[in-house]
């Protein structure tokens, strides 16, 4: 029964994010500072939070310079009000199951109106640096209201509505720079607009359900609404209400939505960032990007920025919580690799350090000749891993891939690097990424390189592999019984 509720609780909170807030505070899990400086302050005191592996919701208000009621909330997919109780790979399987259950998309509904539109500034009364905008790293060249947010636009071929979360820092009152990297959907839906000589209509919506900023930041198929995967992770359409000038559509319950064009960029363009990174870099520096002229903002009463800035992929927080997302995007992966056909896959994981993407650890059992390859070659392919990957590790099924000292022990005696390696040039990557050679960067060619490491015993030798030195469990656990009344160092082993 109790488990039944949670999962109601759980629903409940996905769905509406002040209501995801109440239940956080319920629970003793959000934390209130009143009068932090958006410059920097909030930001470090973020990062300071993700030292822990399960930092507090954190709700900033009476913000420096800032009407009470104009808030910052940060850690809010991390809350506990989301935890299954689960770790690791239990984990990675309720979210595999959980898709499984919910995989129909839901078809969003178009409402009259809806909270949002209780504040509407247009004409000369659009003003971006009205909320509490931080600044988020040291290093910032700006105020970045964008983080966890949706950029909305719309295919002019087939009307499919695309919500992706890209960065969005603020210039001006009504300047906005949205930072889509080559290649991702809103990026190949502007450029159909910009073919024709037009400007591209675009929403960014800043502040929505817990649903809507995880459909929005994982890898939903091309054509596919993540307003659509949203309402099935939920059960029920996610309403929308339709923007003036634009037509677009946005969350009818968003907090902030700012709507308004994307001329072409050789119309006009305005140096973005520097910003601090999820890899732990400032590596796209600053850059000319094409610039939101935003005609109307709409926002809620009291409205409430939702941040999930990058910080070092090495914080513990991060690598679990809301950016990190590491469980979410192993069940992508292992989802994946299961459609294209791959069998014998036991788990996928992803390794701290590398954030979600870096670093991606398969365990297999190898059922033939060639089927560690398989997986590799697919892994390193599919959606959710093509863009800024590094390194697939492929291990056999007997390491517990939820621990880096087993994957470094599956690399240091069942790897040949000469033999056991594949490395593969020419793989999407981002101006992200700190390896990007500074002569591709400046040609624009977003690419790199890919190792694919096959950490596994040898397929046409396994037999006569060496066999593990270890207790095994059968005869452990009878010695266990035997002499742990007697030997203090067996309690809880
Ligand atoms: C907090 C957060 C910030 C992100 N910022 C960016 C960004 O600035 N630019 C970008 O291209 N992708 C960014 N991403 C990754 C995209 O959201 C992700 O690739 C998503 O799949 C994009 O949507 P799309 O597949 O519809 O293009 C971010 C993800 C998260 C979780
Ligand atoms: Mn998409």
């Amino acid at each position: 029964m109790a488990s039944s509720n949670e999962e109601a609780m759980r629903m409940e909170a996905l769905g509406d994010l002040r209501r995801c807030l109440e239940l956080s505070a319920e629970i003793d899990n959000l934390e209130v500072v009143q009068g932090a400086d958006t410059n920097q302050e909030i930001g470090a005191l973020y990062e300071l939070s993700l030292e822990r592996e399960e930092p507090p919701v954190i709700v900033f208000d009476n913000i420096k310079g800032y009407p009470e009621g104009f808030r910052v909330a940060v850690n809010v997919r991390s809350s506990q009000v989301f935890s299954t109780g689960k770790k690791g790979l239990e984990q990675v399987e309720t979210y595999r199951k959980h898709r499984r259950q919910h995989h129909e998309p839901i078809d969003p509904v178009t409402v009259e109106s809806g909270p949002v539109l209780e504040n509407v500034m247009e004409g000369d009364a659009v003003d971006t640096l009205a909320f509490p905008t931080p600044k988020w790293h040291q290093g910032d060249g700006g105020d970045y209201i964008g983080t966890e947010c949706m950029v909305i636009t719309k295919d002019p071929d087939t009307g499919w509505v695309n919500a992706g979360t890209y960065r969005v820092m603020v210039h001006d009152k009504t300047t906005l720079t949205p930072f889509i990297e080559p290649g991702k959907h809103g990026d190949v839906i502007r450029r159909k607009y910009w073919a024709r000589g037009e400007a591209c209509p675009m929403v960014v919506s800043v502040g929505q359900a817990p649903v809507l900023g995880a459909a929005a930041a994982s890898t939903a198929a091309s054509g596919v609404s993540e307003f659509a995967v949203a309402g099935a992770r939920l059960g029920r359409p996610i309403e929308l209400v339709d923007g003036k000038h634009t037509g677009l559509p946005f969350p009818a319950a968003s907090e902030i939505v700012f709507e308004g064009f994307m001329p072409p960029p050789d119309e006009i363009a305005v140096d973005e960032g520097p910003f601090g990174e999820w890899p732990g870099y400032y590596a796209s520096n600053s850059r000319p990007e094409p610039v939101l002229q935003v005609k109307a903002v709409y926002h809620r009463d009291d409205p409430i920025i939702v941040g999930a800035p990058p910080v070092r992929p090495t914080l513990p927080g991060f690598w679990f919580g809301t950016a990190g997302s590491a469980h979410f995007r192993a069940a992508s992966l292992w989802d994946e690799l299961e459609a294209a056909g791959v069998p014998g896959i036991k788990g996928v994981w992803t390794m701290p350090g590398g954030g979600p993407r870096f670093i991606r650890i398969v365990a297999l059992e190898q059922l033939h000749a060639g089927h560690a390859k398989m997986a590799g070659l697919v892994a390193a392919g599919a959606g959710s891993s093509a863009y800024l990957g590094r390194i697939v590790i492929i291990v056999d099924d007997d390491i517990d891939i939820t621990n880096p000292a087993e994957v470094m022990w599956a690399l240091a005696t069942r790897w040949d690097p000469k033999t056991q390696t594949d490395i593969i040039d020419g793989c999407w990557t981002g101006y992200i990424d700190p390896m990007l050679q500074p002569e591709r960067r400046a040609a624009g060619d977003m690419t790199n390189s890919r190792a694919i490491i096959y950490a596994v015993r040898p397929y046409h030798w396994k037999d006569e592999f060496p066999a593990v030195n270890m207790v095994s469990r059968e005869y452990a656990d009878e010695v266990r019984k035997t002499w742990s009344d007697k030997l203090d160092f067996l309690k809880n082993l």
